[in-house]
């Protein structure tokens, strides 16, 4: 979406109306800061788009363009313009070829260069005055990138940031990333894996995070890194990681100071701790919270955070146990601790109770810790919807997270507002997305795919975008401008989610994907009887997880009165989350007076008739883009049709065998 592709001629303006210069305020010939980097971007976008090349001057006229921090502009009108400005916000005023972009910081100015820019390369030439504020503090993503250069769910090659235990030399792939990133208005990178190894820590990888937040800071991103807890034992050779400990505590600071000095704009850091065997504070009985505040207290000199991640479950469940339910953990594992992290903590909550499932509830933990500071983790990595081998275009399954109400003390208490800080009134807040681009060229192993970091960053920077929209700008800016590969695109990126659902798993069931090993594929018999508690609790007449206070695990329950009425009572539980809440026969009738098997049956067919027509789509598409990212299109889009049948054919037989209900339709299946 960087292209700056030259724009049809059609779509320009008269030259008369054009700026002419390019003035940066806050900057030296050698400086390399974010106002030198949107310049410089300025100048590459406009010579790009408009084929004019500008130069960059250092007194402004009426016909610059004036890019720099707020503080730094002299004019008459910026005083009322500055008390509008918060953190990382910008000011886009343009009259004609006089335009002004002001951030509240360098950061702001480069994300405002980046709007003008997106505006020219859309055909969008109107003048503008706006004031555009990020809507949460913490814009992130999260990379689960190993030492060794491979990737945890990663579908787009091997990582662009480490190889062989250590951090690559040439890190000009990871500057082209925070370019990307930037431009979207995303300002952290935690570099590695959630499951962390201590060697992160060793002195010489210190020195090559450095290097990464020397690579990313003129883009305004800072670096975060995720810790393994057990690190002092792992690595400094203590007998104890317990956080309570003296010398434990002792260790952490030394190492934390240290990794200042190298990086003194250090984000902080990202902690999965006692959860599938990662090591925590729980192995000595101390609290999550007593782990998260051990961190908290060693980054707090440094104006650093730390997000302590809420994914924190008993992976070895007894399948037996009828109350037993995993969606609940979080608010087990956390409500008590309510009021206990100290203010430099963030509690990081995947969307739903789960795992990043086709179709979930927002999280209850939403709801339950009002005195602590919360962000949302999405997932743009498929690790459940296909690998970037299927089309699912995933902003419309945030969008109903993020819009969501829960209704806390009866109030608005949208998920949006929750995270951003706003409902509970707290500092610290926002998104954190898991990304896992790679050193395919694609980025992310799928061209289309992009279109989902696109909207990640986006929405981050304002959650009340319209998702279609946002594909839209995206597929522009990718793509061109003809009205066909516009269309064409968006019609199968905004069906591709409801097909995934369809031909994958419907009614809350969760994907049904096999939750084993590869997380890719159908297999419905991997849900039942594991310790991993992802399950669906199918057998030959019934099929749900029974999450009912009266009757079932009490999930309901964790939810605000007024949602805990709706999703226990199975008249008042939307149908889509029906069998996420409730344990019900094969044979109950839905409102469509289908039964759920029969709904199952139909629905299978009904995505994959749906992804069938993503390839006579795409093939109308041929000669209108280039032949490259056309035929890379073409076969994933084939494969999915074909993929889609099997998923249809496997779920469907799965279910008819365990059933016995044969299809109204006569249809049979060989799974
Ligand atoms: O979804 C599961 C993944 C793991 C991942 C874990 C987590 C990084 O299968 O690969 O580990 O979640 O989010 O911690």
């Amino acid at each position: 979406w960087l292209r700056y592709a030259p724009l049809p001629e059609n779509l320009r303006p008269s030259t008369t109306k054009l700026p002419s210069l390019i003035v940066a305020l806050n900057t030296t010939e050698t400086s390399n800061t974010p106002v030198s980097v949107a310049a410089k971007e300025l100048q590459a976008g406009i010579q790009g788009i408009l084929g004019t090349q500008l130069e960059i001057a250092t007194e402004a006229t009426n016909t610059s363009i004036v890019v720099g921090t707020i503080a730094a502009y002299s004019d008459k009108y910026r005083e009322l313009n500055a008390s509008l400005l918060e953190k990382d916000g910008y000011w886009l005023v343009k009259k004609g070829a006089k335009v002004r972009i002001l951030g509240q910081n360098e950061r702001g100015a480069l994300y405002g260069a980046f709007e003008y820019l997106s505006r020219l390369a859309r055909g969008d030439f109107s003048d503008v005055d706006i004031v555009s504020n990020p809507d949460a503090p913490i814009r992130w993503t999260n990379e689960w990138d190993n030492l060794d250069g491979s990737i945890e769910r990663g579908y787009a090659g091997p990582s662009i940031f480490f190889r062989n235990g250590g951090i690559v030399k040439d890190l000009t792939r990871v500057a082209q990333y925070a370019r990307l990133l930037a431009s979207l208005g995303l300002n952290g990178i935690v570099v590695n894996n959630v499951n962390a190894k201590p060697e992160m820590l060793t002195e010489i990888n210190i020195d090559g995070l450095g290097r990464i937040a020397d690579t990313i800071r003129p883009y305004g991103l800072q670096l975060g890194i995720s810790l393994n807890f057990a690190s002092p034992q792992l690595l400094g050779g203590l007998s104890t990681f317990d956080p309570l400990d003296s010398q434990v505590v002792a260790w952490w600071t030394e190492k934390t100071n240290k990794l200042y000095k190298r990086v003194p704009d250090l984000a902080g850091y990202l902690i999965k701790a006692s959860s599938e065997g990662q090591p925590g504070p729980l192995t000595y009985n101390r609290t999550l919270a007593d782990g998260a505040n051990l961190f908290a207290k060693a980054v707090e000199p440094h104006g650093g955070i730390v997000m302590f991640r809420a994914f924190v479950y008993n992976h070895h469940a007894d399948w037996n146990d009828w109350k037993f339910d995993r969606a609940n953990a979080a608010v087990e594992f956390f409500k008590h601790l309510d009021g206990q992290f100290h203010d430099n903590v963030v509690v990081q909550i995947k969307y739903g109770p789960i795992d990043f499932q086709v179709r979930e509830p927002a999280s209850p933990l939403f709801a339950n810790i009002p005195n602590t500071n919360m962000a949302i983790e999405l997932q743009i990595t498929q690790e459940y919807l296909g690998h970037q081998d299927h089309l699912v275009y995933i902003p419309p399954l945030w969008k109903e997270i993020l819009d969501f109400d829960m209704r806390v003390d009866s109030k608005p208490s949208l998920v949006r507002d929750i995270v951003a800080g706003r409902r509970y009134k707290k500092k610290l807040g926002g998104y954190a997305g898991v990304v896992n681009v790679g050193t395919n060229t694609t980025w992310m192993g799928s061209h289309l795919a992009l279109s989902n970091l696109y909207a990640y960053g986006r929405l981050a920077w304002n959650p009340t975008q319209d998702s279609k929209a946002l594909l839209e700008d995206w597929t522009k800016l990718t793509f061109g401008h003809d009205r066909s590969v516009l269309d064409t695109i968006t019609k199968i990126s905004m069906e591709s989610w409801p097909a995934y659902e369809n031909y994958t798993g419907n009614l809350g069931i969760q994907t049904l994907t096999d939750i084993l090993y590869t997380h890719f594929g159908p297999n419905p018999a991997s849900q039942d009887g594991n310790g991993w508690g992802q399950w669906t609790r199918a057998d030959g007449e019934t099929i749900g997880m029974d999450r009912t206070v009266k009757n079932g695990t009490g999930n309901a329950g964790q939810y605000p009165p007024e949602l805990a009425a709706k999703y226990e009572n199975i008249e008042t539980t939307p149908e889509e989350l029906l069998l996420w809440f409730h344990h019900v026969n094969y044979t109950t009738r839905l409102s469509t007076g289908k039964t759920v098997i029969q709904h199952f049956y139909d629905a299978h067919y009904a995505g994959a008739a749906t992804a069938q027509t993503f390839v006579t789509e795409w093939e109308s598409l041929r000669g209108k883009i280039d032949t490259e990212r056309f035929e890379h299109m073409l076969f994933r889009l084939k494969f999915q049709a074909g993929h889609s049948l099997v998923w249809r054919d496997a779920v469907n037989g799965f279910y008819r065998n365990l059933s016995g209900i044969p299809d109204e339709l006569g249809r049979v299946w060989n799974h």
